[in-house]
């Protein structure tokens, strides 16, 4: 697999036969505690653990207007056969839409609420933009999990994400619990770059966008993982309108949702405007700009 860009790879993955744990050599966070909504506490807490859980950011009247935005999403029947519609590897259910702050006005306007992209540029120290944006469902009782990844390992190699200087806010618009199919994250993980072993395969994201195997870590390098974070994994509750902010490296996955409660939310990945996308570090050609914006323009 050619890689074309001249920029030197800090981060080399699916590129050597045995995987590796590198040290991170970018801040976690880049912004200060005068620069935005979030407290010096939180910074802290974030540099710290790479996640940051904030409840009730948005009210009950904001997450109904969502929740219609989803649904309406959802039901669209040219949306449903482009390829913005990921549905599940073993049933017919819709898993994510993607790039649906271009598609729906609510969504848009979430983006670039000062609440969530405020603390982005505080977490980031610059202006930001919409890396990737994406409404992901986890039905009752039939949804899919995502296995352990680093979402910047995808970004780097598939996407040409030269740093990490990304973030991601998951707005959840239904209740997460424990039990449903939150978000887990090993805390500490995102300063340990787990290199992953296999070349990225023509046309990836069509496969690992249902189930992610290649640019997965693997066992061995987990387990050093957990020991690392003491032991524990923090699974992100709470009610609908909280927002777990994580870092781009946190090494983070979820179960299936086996039970009655379906688990829903909003998306939104911002990059630092200095840290824009060049030639993928790992395969052939970019991912659609559905996946991954390839327009900078600050929120
Ligand atoms: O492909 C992406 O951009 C995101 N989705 C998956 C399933 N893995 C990597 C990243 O989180
Ligand atoms: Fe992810």
């Amino acid at each position: 697999m050619s890689t074309t860009s001249r920029m030197t790879d800090r981060y080399p993955s699916r590129v050597a036969p045995e995987p590796r744990i590198l040290e991170r050599q970018d801040p976690v966070v880049w912004g200060g505690a005068g620069d935005g909504p979030l407290t010096g506490d939180q910074l802290d807490r974030f540099d710290r653990d790479g996640v940051l859980m904030l409840q009730g950011v948005l009210d009950g009247g904001e997450v109904d207007e969502l929740l219609v935005v989803a649904d309406e999403l959802a039901s669209r029947p040219e949306l449903r056969a482009s390829e913005r519609t990921i549905v599940e590897a073993t049933s017919d259910q819709i898993r994510s839409v993607f790039e649906v702050h271009r598609l729906s006005e609510a969504i848009r306007a979430l983006a670039s609420d000062d609440r969530l992209a405020g603390a982005a540029r505080q977490l980031l120290g610059s202006d930001v933009y919409i890396h990737q944006s994406r409404v992901n469902f986890k039905p009752a009782i039939h949804g899919e999990g995502f296995f352990w990844h680093s979402d910047f390992e995808t970004w780097h190699t598939e996407d040409g994400m030269p740093a990490m200087r990304a973030v991601s806010f998951s707005v959840a618009l239904t209740e997460n619990f424990h039990f449903n199919g939150p978000l887990m994250v090993l805390p500490g993980s995102q300063n340990a770059y787990v290199t992953c072993v296999g070349e990225t395969p023509d046309d990836h994201y069509k496969h690992s966008l249902r189930s992610q195997e290649i640019g997965t870590p693997d066992d061995a390098s987990l387990h050093t993982l957990a020991e690392r974070a003491g032991g524990e994994i923090r699974t992100q509750v709470g009610p609908a309108g909280s927002i777990a902010i994580f870092d781009c490296n946190s090494m983070h996955g979820s179960n299936s949702n086996i039970s009655p409660f379906p688990r829903s939310n909003v998306f939104l990945v911002y990059n630092s405007v200095e840290n824009t996308l060049v030639e993928p570090f790992s395969a052939s050609k970019p991912r659609p700009d559905f996946i991954a914006a390839r327009e900078f323009t600050p929120i």
